[in-house]
């Protein structure tokens, strides 16, 4: 199945976290892609979510607002609930 892309969100992961995982599941469930970037491997992700967020922890998605603002949304189970709400 052909995926839809979401502009404006990037999740912050890595590949092998639990955490992540899950948030990943529900992106391929819901038939959606997003611009992934991951702090163990890019360090301008790295410094971005540190500077944004004060810490490292993964997952976090970063929602770009057609207004221009942007959020920086952690936590696994609040971001399947707002894919599912958004984009679901
Ligand atoms: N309650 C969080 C837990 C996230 C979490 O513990 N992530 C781990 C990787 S699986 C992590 O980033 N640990 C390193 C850190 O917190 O700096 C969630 O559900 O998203």
């Amino acid at each position: 199945m052909a995926k839809t892309h979401v502009d404006g969100l990037t999740l912050y992961a890595t590949r092998w976290c639990p955490f992540c995982i899950r948030v990943f599941r529900t992106l391929d469930t819901l038939g959606l892609e997003v611009d992934i970037a991951d702090p163990t491997r890019d360090p301008a992700a790295r410094d971005a979510l540190w500077q944004a967020r004060g810490r490292g922890t993964v997952p976090v998605l970063r929602i770009e607002h057609p207004d221009g603002e942007v959020e920086w949304m952690p936590e696994s189970a609040d971001i399947v609930t707002w894919l599912r709400a958004h984009h679901g």
